[in-house]
């Protein structure tokens, strides 16, 4: 294979894009003939990590475990591409130094969006849902995020389509020496 693997890591609020964006990054990836995989809540919160909820301290273990899988997909030469919420800066931090401890490149994405562009969004009802009280602990709204201070990219995606923003992100593959 001779690919050199990273994990591309897209954090930031529901609804600001995480998922669109990886899928189209993957898409992308694939079409040019590199080896990427996409972990997101669909894949990784149904089955390895159904046990888990949304306090933070489930939160922490949610990212922990996807931090683990991903080091081992950038192992095995894949570009994994993990879209999460992951809005606490402390476990961010502990999947880059797993990374690092590895030797493999870590690429933190800040996807960026106001909160009232994504609230204005709400694909699945959820935020208000969590308007309403009847979900709790949301983030953004009852729950924190904190903002990546030192990611390698910022996405606005309230001003950058889907395709600049993943074009953005081949840049920053291709500067990481990975495609
Ligand atoms: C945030 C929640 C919550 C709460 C359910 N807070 O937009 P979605 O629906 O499809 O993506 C959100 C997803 C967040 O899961 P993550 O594994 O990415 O979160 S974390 O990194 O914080 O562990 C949302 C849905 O699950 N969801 N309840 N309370 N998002």
């Amino acid at each position: 294979l001779g690919q050199v693997g990273c994990t591309v890591w897209l954090s930031g609020l529901s609804g600001a894009g995480k998922s669109t964006i990886a899928c189209a990054l993957e898409q992308a990836l694939l079409q040019q003939g590199y080896f990427a995989y996409r972990l997101d809540g669909d894949n990784i919160r149904m089955g390895l990590n159904k046990d888990l909820g949304f306090s933070a301290t489930d939160r922490a273990e949610n990212i922990r475990r996807i931090g683990e899988v991903s080091r081992l997909f950038a192992d095995a030469g894949c570009v994994c591409i993990a879209a999460f919420i992951s809005p606490y800066a402390a476990d961010r931090r502990a999947a880059r130094a797993l990374h690092a401890a590895s030797g493999l490149p870590f690429i933190e994405v800040y996807v960026r969006c106001p909160l009232a562009v994504a609230e204005e969004r709400d694909p699945k009802g959820l935020y208000k849902k969590a308007r309403a009280g009847v979900i709790r602990g949301f983030t953004g709204i009852d729950d924190p995020y904190e903002e990546p201070e030192q990611p390698e990219v910022i996405l606005d995606t309230d001003q950058h389509s889907v395709a600049e923003c993943v074009n953005c992100l081949l840049d920053a593959l291709r500067k990481a020496g990975v495609i």
